[in-house]
C-alpha cells in the first residue's frame, strides 16, 4: 500500500530539503520538498475558505516568502467553509500537500509546507476564533468565491441568508458579553466574529486580505464588515475600532487552478511515492497585486514574488475584464458545443474570434493599462495560458456561479459602455452565450463529454423560472432578474436587443 503523505513519511523520502533542482524518480520532473520546516512553523495567518486556489497561490506565495526572510511565524491555519471534507484530509497529512504545476511542455511538483493547521467551522469555531484574535496572527485572508460573501442585490449582506442571520445572532451574544461557541456557518460572520474577539482580548491591528475576483475586492470586504456591524446591537464600539485598526487592503490574485482529478493523483503518486489526498494542480503562472496598506505585520510576499503597490485597481479591473470575462465566454459557448476543456474551446477558431472581439471592441475601451502593461499583449498572454492542453480546466468548473461571476467580470464593461454611448455588441454575446447556457441547462438538457450538465448556480432556481416561457422572451425575463443586472441593464433595451441578435445567431431563439 502506498504511504499517505506526513511528515513522518517525508523524512523518509530524499524530498525534505529545499532544493528546487532534485530530480524526481523519472529523472526528469523537479520535485521538491517544503520550503520551510513545517516543524518550527507556527501560526500567523488565518485564510478562510481553504479551496484548491488558496493551496496553489497564497499558501505558496507565504511558504516561499517565509523561507526568503527566514521567518517561522508565518503558518496558516486554514479553514474550510462548507464541510470538514478538506480538512479531514489535510490533518491526516500534517497540512502536508502537493502543488502539481501542468505547464503545456513541463510539470513539476512542490511540496508546500506552510499550512499548518486545519480547521472546519462546524465543529472547530472557538479555535478559529481564538486563533484570529491570538496577539501572533496579524492577517486574515479569504477565498470564499464570489457567493460567499452572501452579498444582496444592492451589495449589502444579505440579512435574511439564514446562515449570515445565524452569525449576526451569535455575533450580537458575544458582544453582549458570551463566548464565541455556537458554529459559524458564513465567513464573513465567522471573520466578524474572530474580529469581535480580537477587539474584546486587545490584541492588536490585523489585515483582512481579499482574494476572491471581486471588483475593488478590499473595499467589498470592508463594506460588508461595517454594514453588519451596523445591523448589532452594540456593535459600534467594534466598528470604530475597525474603522481605526483593521486594514482592508485591495488584492489582484491570479492562477489557473483546475479541479484535481484522480488521474493528477496518480501522477503525484509517481513523483513522491506518497499518497496525497491534498493534492492541487495549477498552471505555471501565478500573480498577485496586493495593495500594501495592513494594519499590522505581514509576510514579505514581494520576496515570493508579489507586486506590492498603492493602487491596484488597474491590474484588478484589467484581469477582472480581459482574462475573466473570456474565460466565462470561452465556459458557455464551449460548453454548448460539446468542448470539455477551456484549451478546447480556445482552439476553435470562431471561439477564439468571440473572445478577441470581446476584449478589443467592449473591454479594452474601458480600460487604463496598469504601469509596464501592454494590454494587447495581455490578451495574447491570457489566450496562450488558455490554450494549455495539460491543466484540463473544464469548460463546466469555469461555467458555475455565472450569476455571482458576470456582475464582477462582465457587466461594469456593459455599463462603461453604454455610459460612453456604445452599444456593447460584443459583450452582450457572452450574455446570450450565458442565457443560452442557463437554457439549455435547465430546460432543454445540455451534454458535455458525454456528461449531462445541470445548472450550478446559487440561483439556478430563479433562472431556470425565468429560462421558462416562449424563446423571444428569454433575454427580457433574465436581464429582469435584477440581483445580477440591477435596475439599470434589466431595463436597457438597447442590451436586450443586442442579446436577442446574438440568441438568434446561436439558434436559441
Ligand atoms: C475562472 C477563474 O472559474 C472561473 O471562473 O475564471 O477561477 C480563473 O481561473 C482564475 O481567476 C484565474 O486567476
Amino acid at each position: 500500500m502506498t504511504p499517505r503523505l506526513s511528515r513522518t513519511t517525508l523524512s523518509g523520502t530524499d524530498l525534505t530539503g529545499t532544493d528546487l533542482s532534485h530530480a524526481g524518480p523519472a529523472g526528469r520532473t523537479p520535485v521538491r520538498g517544503p520550503a520551510v520546516d513545517p516543524a518550527s512553523t507556527t501560526v500567523g495567518l488565518v485564510h478562510l475558505g481553504l479551496g484548491a486556489f488558496h493551496r496553489a497561490h497564497q499558501a505558496v506565495y507565504t511558504e516561499d516568502a517565509a523561507a526568503a526572510a527566514g521567518a517561522t511565524g508565518w503558518g496558516i491555519l486554514g479553514v474550510t467553509q462548507r464541510s470538514a471534507r478538506v480538512a479531514d484530509q489535510l490533518a491526516p497529512q500534517d497540512g502536508l500537500y502537493g502543488v502539481l504545476t501542468k505547464g503545456a511542455d513541463e510539470t513539476s511538483l512542490r511540496i508546500v509546507g506552510s499550512l499548518r493547521d486545519v480547521a472546519f467551522p462546524g465543529t472547530s469555531t472557538p479555535y478559529v476564533v481564538r486563533t484570529i484574535a491570538a496577539p501572533t496572527t496579524h492577517v486574515v485572508t479569504l477565498t470564499v468565491t464570489e457567493k460567499g460573501y452572501r452579498r444582496a442585490a444592492d451589495g449589502r449582506p444579505d440579512l435574511a441568508d439564514p446562515d449570515l442571520a445565524s452569525d449576526v445572532d451569535a455575533l450580537a451574544a458575544e458582544l453582549a458579553g458570551a463566548e464565541p461557541e455556537r458554529p459559524a456557518r458564513s465567513p464573513i460572520g465567522l471573520l466578524v466574529r474572530g474580529l469581535a474577539q480580537r477587539h474584546r482580548s486587545d490584541a492588536g491591528p490585523m489585515t483582512v486580505v481579499c482574494c476572491d475576483n471581486l471588483a475593488e475586492n478590499g473595499p467589498v470586504v470592508a463594506g460588508l464588515v461595517h454594514a453588519i456591524l451596523a445591523a448589532v446591537p452594540g456593535g459600534d464600539r467594534l466598528a470604530a475600532w475597525v474603522a481605526t485598526s483593521v486594514a482592508f487592503p485591495s488584492t489582484m490574485v491570479d492562477r489557473i487552478v483546475p479541479a484535481t482529478t484522480d488521474q493528477h493523483r496518480a501522477e503525484a503518486v509517481r513523483l513522491t511515492g506518497l499518497e496525497d489526498q491534498g493534492l492541487v494542480v495549477g498552471e505555471p503562472f501565478s500573480q498577485w497585486v496586493v495593495e500594501d496598506t495592513f494594519a499590522g505585520d505581514r509576510p514579505a510576499w514581494e520576496l515570493a514574488g508579489a507586486t506590492l503597490t498603492a493602487d491596484v485597481a488597474p491590474y484588478e479591473r484589467a484581469k477582472l475584464r480581459v482574462l475573466n470575462a473570456s474565460h466565462s465566454t470561452l465556459a458557455y459557448l464551449g460548453a454548448l458545443r460539446g468542448y470539455e476543456t477551456i484549451a478546447q474551446a480556445v482552439a476553435d477558431p470562431s471561439l477564439e474570434a468571440v473572445v478577441r472581439s470581446l476584449v478589443d471592441e467592449d473591454v479594452l475601451p474601458t480600460l487604463q493599462a496598469p504601469d509596464g502593461l501592454d494590454l494587447a499583449q495581455y490578451r495574447e498572454d491570457v489566450l496562450t495560458r488558455f490554450a494549455n492542453p495539460n491543466t484540463g480546466h473544464t469548460t463546466v468548473q469555469v461555467a458555475m456561479d455565472g450569476s455571482a461571476k458576470l456582475p464582477q467580470r462582465l457587466l461594469g464593461t456593459v455599463r462603461d459602455r453604454l455610459a460612453a454611448g456604445a452599444v456593447p455588441t460584443a459583450a452582450a454575446a457572452t450574455l446570450a452565450a450565458w442565457m443560452s447556457y442557463v437554457h439549455a441547462t435547465t430546460l432543454t438538457g445540455l451534454e458535455v463529454a458525454g456528461r449531462r450538465v445541470t445548472l450550478d448556480d446559487p440561483l439556478a432556481d430563479v433562472l431556470a423560472s425565468a429560462a421558462a416561457g416562449p424563446l423571444d422572451g428569454l433575454p427580457g425575463r433574465l436581464l429582469a432578474v435584477r440581483q445580477i443586472f440591477g435596475d439599470d441593464l434589466a431595463e436597457s433595451e438597447v442590451l436586450r436587443r443586442e442579446v436577442q441578435a446574438h440568441l438568434r445567431t446561436l439558434a436559441v431563439v
